[in-house]
């Protein structure tokens, strides 16, 4: 067993919390590269992957896997390692996250929509070894974008590319069939590999994730949602981000011997064809997502026969799309509230229709500890809102390299300060009710504020900036920034520009601009960004006195 000791970067459970959930059952001496070789003996020659053409069984995929773990080990990779992963959805995803588990080696699960910026924040800040990338895709061609990244990550020393690699080295050169290696293996409580929180100020905050709590989560998930050997799981979402992941997503699904198919795209046009030529029986969406799927299967008169479950999480959906799902695509509806850092709730597909469709649903495990509690940090009476925290067996205790954050994150007893609002039921259910956090939540895509202001902020004509949400029937939130010109007021295009060039993922672009003199102030002096988005709801709707007056500068 490997002993490459994380401890210091990676904060864990206290002992006492380790040893009582290893003897409640929920942590095993379990590795993810064993989930994959223990399916392998189990489903041997079951379909476990289907991608478009391509159909890999059980254990053509452990096969597969272990020539590409044999590749990577050869090319010096080890225990320990940091990479940084970027695929879009495809069976080269899966193997390399697989290959990458059995060695040890820790991916940081990049989204395709990240850009220069971000990828070089974790390629710099986890001392990345390796860049995991697809030639091109949407448009856009990953190796140029990994020229800069070497440029300027002299740690950098390997760009692996699924497809056409140019001077990098191609992924398929790595598989090495000669003949089966031994690798020392990583040890069940070893850091698995990195999440990624949602909004980031400039140092990333990488979530660590340890096997034998990642395999709980998704095994208990798996339960939870009813999936079997029977089920068959698309993956229409980006398959790094921790819902289609392990929640209990297409790991999960492996890990019961069902079928992974994968969707290069969460189209209806792309989907609806997969659903039905698959028998698809499970997926997960974002509540927009929800909305055009609701909007295409009422197009067409009729809904996805095979479908049994829709999952929908990521950011709260609306109860007028929840009532919808069921008459409109024939099958049941999720709710999942969740978060990298851990803690998910799901509603339960037999709930009766008033939990369903007005709650975000009950937490995972019975050792998910909530507390909902007021600004002095008091705990409020059942039905009243208040901040949720949380600590259990798959909820972090800090993330990795960050002590001075991890102060402000959790509470001096390991509870995770989640930022989210809600309000629990009498019977253990929660509702989402808003949010603490500086997060804006872009249809489950998830903007820090502070990243998007900074990077404004070194624009010349910009002497000061907020960003805040603003309320879209379709997304949630949408951005707008408020910007105190300096001098004349620059142009939105300018503005754009600016953040494109400095390699800011397309999501975190603001939808709107909105030039003014000053900012209102709070009591204190500070920037009122409760007034801010007063004005610009009151300006969206029309209002437009109510949003000159609150943002005159007086506040
Ligand atoms: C999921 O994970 P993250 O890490 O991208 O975002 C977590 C945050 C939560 O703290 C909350 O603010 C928001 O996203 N959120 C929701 C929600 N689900 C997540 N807000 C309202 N209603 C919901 N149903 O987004 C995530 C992780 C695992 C499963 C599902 C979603």
């Amino acid at each position: 067993m490997s002993t490459f000791d994380d401890s210091q970067d990676c904060p864990a459970w206290p002992e006492a919390f380790a040893q009582a959930y290893r003897e409640a059952g929920y942590w095993r001496d379990e590795t993810f590269g064993d989930l994959l070789r223990g399916a392998a003996r189990t489903f041997s020659e079951r379909e476990a992957l289907t991608d478009g053409p391509q159909r890999l069984s059980y254990r053509q995929l452990d096969l597969r896997v272990d020539q590409l773990a044999a590749g990577l080990y050869r090319l010096g990779l080890r225990a320990g390692d940091n990479v940084v992963l970027q695929l879009p959805n495809s069976t080269a995803f899966v193997e390399v996250c697989f290959a990458l588990y059995r060695l040890g080696v820790r991916p940081i699960f990049a989204l395709p929509a990240h850009r220069n910026l971000e990828i070089g924040r974790f390629c710099e800040f986890a001392q990345a070894r390796a860049y995991f990338c697809a030639d091109r895709d949407g448009g856009f061609d990953f190796r140029a974008m990994a020229r800069e990244l070497k440029a300027g990550n002299p740690q950098l020393e390997w760009v692996l590319v699924a497809g056409e690699a140019e001077e990098f080295t191609a992924l398929y050169s790595l598989y090495d069939a000669s003949a089966p290696r031994a690798f020392p293996a990583p040890s069940a409580d070893a850091v698995a590999c990195f999440q990624l929180s949602g909004g980031s100020t400039g140092i990333p905050k990488l979530i660590p994730r340890r096997h034998h709590e990642y395999l709980y989560n998704l095994r208990a998930s798996a339960e939870r949602c009813g999936l079997s050997e029977a089920s068959v799981y698309l993956v229409a979402l980006p398959m790094a981000h921790n819902f289609p992941m392990c929640c209990p997503g297409f790991i999960g699904t492996l890990a019961v011997g069902g079928r992974v198919v994968l969707s290069p795209s969460p189209s209806p046009q792309v989907c609806f064809e997969l659903i039905e030529r698959e028998a698809v029986t499970h997926t997960a969406l974002v509540p927009p997502l929800a909305l055009v799927w609701l909007e295409a299967a009422q197009a067409r008169g009729h809904g996805l026969a095979s479908l049994q479950l829709l999952q929908v999480g990521g950011a709260k959906l609306s109860f007028e799309a929840a009532r919808r799902v069921e008459p409109v695509l024939g099958c049941r509806l999720q709710q999942v509230f969740g978060m990298a850092e851990g803690l998910i709730c799901y509603t339960d597909p037999e709930d009766p229709p008033q939990r369903v469709l007005h709650t975000q649903g009950r937490p995972l495990s019975p050792a998910d500890e909530i507390r909902v509690v007021d600004e002095h940090e008091q705990p409020v009476p059942v039905g009243q809102v208040g901040q949720l925290l949380t600590r259990g067996p798959y909820t972090i205790r800090g993330y990795y390299r960050y002590p001075e954050h991890n102060a402000q994150a959790f509470t001096a007893d390991g509870f995770y300060r989640t930022g989210d609002r809600v309000q629990l039921t009498a019977d253990g259910y929660l509702m989402v009710e808003g949010r603490d956090k500086d997060l804006i939540n872009r249809g489950g895509e998830k903007i820090a504020a502070e990243e998007v202001e900074n990077l404004l902020l070194s624009h010349p004509a910009v002497a000061d900036v907020a960003l805040v949400a603003m309320p879209d029937a379709f997304l949630g939130e949408r951005t707008c920034a408020f910007v105190i010109p300096r001098g004349a007021a620059p142009r939105a295009p300018q503005l754009l520009r600016h953040l494109r060039a400095q390699g800011l993922a397309a999501f975190k672009l603001p939808d709107r601009f909105e030039f003014i003199p000053a900012f209102p102030q709070t009591g204190v002096g500070k920037v009122s960004r409760k007034h801010l988005r007063e004005a610009i709801q009151a300006q969206y709707f029309g209002n437009r006195a109510q949003a000159l007056e609150a943002t005159d500068g007086r506040g």
